[in-house]
């Protein structure tokens, strides 16, 4: 499955593989977002068709059930599987205390609510994707389409007082059009360069009026495995 991979890919792949391990049968499994989840979900595929692994899959958007249906994972919505024994999602930034930064993809909202949902939330990174301090990846937030630029506003003015190193807020695009979420939202990308209090921040951001939720992931995550272009391994 794996063929001939470029170091970064090697590297998604790697991580994916290791953290399937943590994938029991008869288990309910959250299943991320972005192109390091992918891998998960055709390593969990394969065992499922070649080895007659029984999981039920809960995906956290469009594009990862279709992968999973595509490579023949039972999936179900979380309200029928009402809690998972364990999600593996990607990131864009994780540090020394296992604080994530999600949302690249725009998933972060069904991501969140389904590792919160979780006995356990295994992440799964290249080694590009640590870092001492949250913050130089933009921080995606999730805002409802009415009002937002009032919502962008407030959001500025409250980083005022945080603990940050950039205050520019940019609104997410797909081409000419607003991207949207598959929640019909909007992402705004808050380029703070540092996070000094990730609790802080994302604590303050959700009580904005119109903020759905930011992709600050603190204290949900429990393990990241971090896969290297040569192959190598760390949990
Ligand atoms: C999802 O995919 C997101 O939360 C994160 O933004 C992104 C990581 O993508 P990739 O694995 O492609 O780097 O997990």
């Amino acid at each position: 499955m794996s063929g001939e991979l470029s170091p970064i890919d090697k590297a998604k792949f790697v991580a994916a593989k290791r953290a399937v391990e943590y994938v029991e049968d008869g288990m309910r499994v959250g299943m991320g977002t972005g192109s390091t989840a992918a891998w998960m979900v055709r390593c969990l595929g394969e065992m499922v068709r070649e080895e007659g692994l029984n999981i039920t899959a809960v995906p956290t958007s469009t594009r990862t059930a279709e992968l999973a249906r595509s490579v023949g994972i039972k999936v179900v919505s979380l309200d029928e599987a009402k809690w998972l024994d364990v999600t593996i999602d990607g990131a864009d930034e994780y540090d020394g205390n296992l604080n994530l930064i999600k949302g690249g993809g725009g998933a972060l909202l069904q991501e969140k609510i389904v590792a919160t949902a979780s006995d356990q939330m295994v992440v799964i990174a290249d080694i590009s994707k640590q870092v001492e301090t949250l913050g130089a990846f933009p921080l995606p937030v999730e805002v409802i389409p009415f009002g937002w630029q009032t919502s962008k506003a407030l959001i500025e003015e409250t980083l005022i007082g945080l603990d940050v190193l950039g205050r520019t807020t940019s609104l997410r695009m797909n081409g000419d059009a607003a991207f949207l979420t598959d929640e019909g939202n909007y992402i705004l990308d808050l380029h703070l360069h540092r996070i000094g209090n990730a609790r802080q921040m994302s604590l303050v951001l959700n009580q904005i009026p119109g903020v759905v939720e930011n992709g600050l992931f603190v204290d949900i995550c429990d393990v990241v495995v971090i896969g290297y272009g040569d192959g190598k391994v760390e949990v």
